[in-house]
């Protein structure tokens, strides 16, 4: 079969030439090839990310980035069998629906399959895009995308496949997980364009060192209530060996000069022995890149000699998922994590230099005045003791998690629409109200929490949202 992957265009707050590295598409296509299918794949996000418009959802307005929908249409090559699309955020709904309706138009017999994190919390959402009468999406991929799509590829009778749904199927499965991930190709790279990649990290801020992502692992057991990112990779936790992933870096090295590496895993320290196997690797290879974690690394996974095996193998830029410093938030979020482990930690990483970075978020359920400036102080103790910076965002409930139902269930959501919902909590725009907080408290403790731990975002009372961002938007953004 000759298949097509697209990436569609993203929603944004900021006007900024985005991209993503598509591992999602680039290990679906991977397998296909490995399997005799002939796949293409058109990275509109990258290839249009300088094609920044205007554009509104229900509630706010946002900048949309990459290709037109007509040139995405014009794009796809003749003699296509099945289109595939991702769609790795809820708030890609309005995207996927204008996209897949300009499709249909002009290849209404052609099968669209859509995957991602958005069909995968939402496929009862995601599947009835209607026009009219016409159904837009023909398959919805739950989970894991690499099997579904190769079976649907291969003509094996959609009911008949775990983690497909589509108009009648009674039954939502979830796709059967790959065990062993050392077995899967490598992202079908070569597909994608990566020199867009490499020097854009993921926030769209300019990379000086060539860096591309890698994924060494899927799947989390643990069950932070906030956290999303069950629905495609599930509660077991899988992951390559360390031989694997140092193969793969050896082929960016060759391929692409890459010199820095993003590990973009939920949990890649989980298992101690795997992750010193790999440090140990990288420091007796001497390969000469450095890396980051950008998801951050659990706490509770990590100890002295670790950390020094991260910054001696180029571990920079090391997030650290804090959260909360109240121990009550803590045990709230389910984070089985005490504030003396972070603290030790932290200060393991201010005597190795290592400048991490804390994430910390503010506005969940039960946060009084007092626990949020505990919180506050908390952090500046860590400040003083090697935290180089925090990165806030506020409590956001995402569709299925714990806090979701929580929130639905208490009626702490300001808007229960989960597809327009203002999606970018790192912005002041909190959608959880309580007994405790309202909007207005949260902007509150927002921008005091950005004046107090990072007072170089925080200038005459505004906050910079992303100032650093500006150095890399191009001139012809800047109207
Ligand atoms: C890197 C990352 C980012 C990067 C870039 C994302 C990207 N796609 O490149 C950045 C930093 C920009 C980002 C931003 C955000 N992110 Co993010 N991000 C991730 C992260 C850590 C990795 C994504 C990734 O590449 N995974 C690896 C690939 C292999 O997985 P995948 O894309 O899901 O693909 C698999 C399946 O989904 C499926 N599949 C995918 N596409 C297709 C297509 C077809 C046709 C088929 C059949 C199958 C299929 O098969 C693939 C292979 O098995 C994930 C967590 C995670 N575990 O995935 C969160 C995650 C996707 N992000 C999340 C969130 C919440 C956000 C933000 C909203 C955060 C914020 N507050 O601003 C923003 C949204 C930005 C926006 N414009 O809307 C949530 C998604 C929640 C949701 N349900 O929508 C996740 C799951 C994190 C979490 N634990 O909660 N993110
Ligand atoms: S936040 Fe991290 S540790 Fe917690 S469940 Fe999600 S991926 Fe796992």
């Amino acid at each position: 079969m000759h298949i097509t992957l697209i990436c569609p265009p993203w929603y944004y707050m900021d006007k900024i030439p985005i991209v993503s590295n598509n591992l999602g598409l680039g290990y679906i296509g991977a397998y296909l090839i490995k399997h005799g299918h002939v796949v293409e794949i058109i990275d509109s996000l990258a290839e249009g990310n300088r094609n920044i418009v205007k554009a509104s959802t229900k509630y706010q307005s946002v900048y949309r980035i990459g290709l037109s929908y007509d040139e995405i249409v014009s794009r796809i090559p003749q003699g296509t069998d099945m289109i595939g699309i991702t769609a790795p955020f809820i708030n890609h709904a309005q995207i996927i629906r204008e996209l897949s309706s300009k499709i249909k138009a002009r290849y209404p017999c052609i099968p669209l399959v859509l995957g991602g994190a958005y069909p995968s919390t939402m496929p009862e959402h995601a599947l009835l895009q209607y026009e009219g009468e016409r159904n837009m999406i023909d398959y919805v991929v739950i989970g894991e995308g690499e099997i579904p799509m190769l079976e649907l590829a291969s003509w094996v009778a959609a009911e008949g496949i775990d983690g497909v749904y589509y108009q009648g199927r009674k039954q939502i499965t979830t796709a059967r997980f790959i065990e062993c991930l050392d077995d899967i190709p490598f992202p079908a790279r070569h597909l994608l364009p990566v020199e867009k990649y490499l020097h854009t990290d993921t926030l769209g801020r300019y990379s000086r060192k060539r860096s591309l992502e890698v994924l060494t692992s899927r799947g989390c057991p643990f069950k932070c209530t906030f956290c999303a990112a069950h629905p495609v990779f599930g509660y077991k936790w899988r992951a390559r060996s360390a031989e694997n992933i140092i193969l793969e870096i050896k082929h960016l090295i060759a391929a692409y000069g890459v010199e820095h590496i993003n590990f973009i895993d939920d949990n890649i320290s989980l298992d101690s022995n795997r992750m010193e196997s790999l440090l140990d690797q990288l420091i007796k290879e001497r390969l000469g890149i450095t890396w980051s974690a950008v998801s951050g690394l659990r706490i509770s996974t990590l100890n002295k000699e670790m950390l020094e095996k991260i910054k001696e193998s180029g571990g920079t830029r090391i997030n650290l998922a804090i959260e909360s410093g109240d121990p009550m938030i803590l045990d709230a979020m389910d984070k089985g994590l005490s504030v003396e482990k972070i603290r030790e930690i932290v200060r393991i990483c201010g005597k190795l230099s290592l400048n991490p970075r804390g994430y910390l978020m503010i506005g969940y359920p039960g946060e009084t005045r007092e626990s949020f400036l505990k919180s506050v102080e908390f952090c500046e103790e860590l400040k003083t003791a090697g935290m180089k910076t925090f990165i806030l965002s506020i409590a956001q409930p995402y569709p299925k998690t714990p806090l979701w139902k929580m929130c639905r269930k208490q009626g702490y959501l300001v808007r229960d629409d989960m597809e327009n919902v203002l999606f970018f909590s790192e912005y002041p725009q909190p959608n959880i109200i309580t007994p405790e907080f309202d909007q207005k408290e949260i902007r509150f403790r927002f921008k005091l929490a950005q004046r107090r731990l990072n007072p170089l975002e925080y200038w005459g009372g505004k906050i910079l949202p992303r100032a650093w961002t500006k150095r890399i938007i191009p001139k012809e953004l800047k109207k």
